[in-house]
């Protein structure tokens, strides 16, 4: 079995971090064409990086929570016949053991400095005047993540593994964000079944041949279960 596993916001939202389209979500307190884009940071550095400050304080609060758990039990199972893909900018995925995880929307934890593109682990605030520690240079440093309009990373890794994989499932995303959101009608067209782990129809229903709805605390353990028999010690699913 060669599984491509998409995650998205929903997977990290029992460990307390915002989902961002669902009511109450991150893009319903926040306008994401005035945080979320180069031009956004181009007009008000600072507004972009209070928000950013304030997410990467939250995410180093939370922890990994049961669906992380499992996926990384998957990853240590299957090694390099997973290939882990999140749209999520949070560590949770690692911190839960996660062998290899594609950020394809980059990593809250990562810093680049837009002078000399040296990318560096960020765990403090940033600030308009923060310095790079590579070229010393103020100004420059921004959040390492992926703001709309710009490319993705690692599509041609991500092609390559959804050419090769026999299975894909997406967990907790909403389908509304291109490429992800199309990775898979590509799965589809080549003939491998989809599924799709969601509290509620996402965007892109209609792609997935099978579907499995509720908390991904009780869904991801029970597909990864059902993929690698149950983990040790773990009680008989109901
Ligand atoms: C690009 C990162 C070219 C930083 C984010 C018009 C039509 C089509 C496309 C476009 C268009 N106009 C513009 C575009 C392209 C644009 C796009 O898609 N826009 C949309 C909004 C129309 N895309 C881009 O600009 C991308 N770049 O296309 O470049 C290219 C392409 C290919 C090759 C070369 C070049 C770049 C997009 C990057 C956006 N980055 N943020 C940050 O985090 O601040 S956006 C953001 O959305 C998130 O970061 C996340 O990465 C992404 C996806 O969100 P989801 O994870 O799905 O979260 P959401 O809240 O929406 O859904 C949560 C789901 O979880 C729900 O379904 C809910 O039911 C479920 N859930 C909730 N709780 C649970 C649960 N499920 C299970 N258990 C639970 N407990």
């Amino acid at each position: 079995m060669r599984l491509f596993v998409l995650t998205g916001a929903g997977v990290s939202a029992e460990s307390g971090l915002g989902t961002f389209r669902d009511r109450g979500g991150i893009w319903a307190k926040f306008d994401p064409m005035r945080l979320a884009t180069p031009q956004a940071f181009a007009r008000d550095p600072a507004e972009v990086h209070a928000f950013y400050n304030l997410r990467r304080r939250n995410l180093l609060a939370a922890a990994p929570n049961a669906a992380h758990d499992a996926l990384a039990r998957l990853s240590a199972a299957l090694r390099s016949d997973l290939f882990l893909c999140t749209q999520n900018v949070d560590d949770l995925h690692e911190r839960a053991g996660a062998d290899t995880v594609h950020h394809m929307h980059g990593e809250l934890l990562n810093a680049r400095c837009l002078r000399c593109g040296a990318v560096h682990p960020w765990r403090e605030d940033l600030a308009t005047g923060t310095a790079c520690p590579a070229c010393h240079r103020a100004g420059g440093m921004r959040p390492d993540v992926v703001w709309f309009g710009e490319t993705p990373r690692g599509m041609d890794a991500i092609e390559t593994a959804l050419s090769r994989a026999d299975r894909f499932v997406a967990i907790g995303t909403s389908g509304a964000v291109y490429p992800a959101a199309g990775f898979v009608a590509a799965a589809r067209a080549r003939g491998i079944s989809t599924l799709e782990l969601n509290l509620a129809p996402p965007d892109n229903a209609r792609d997935f041949d099978d579907a499995l709805y509720g908390p991904a605390t009780v869904t991801v353990p029970r597909l990864v279960a059902s993929l690698i028999g149950p983990e040790p010690g773990a009680p008989e699913p109901r």
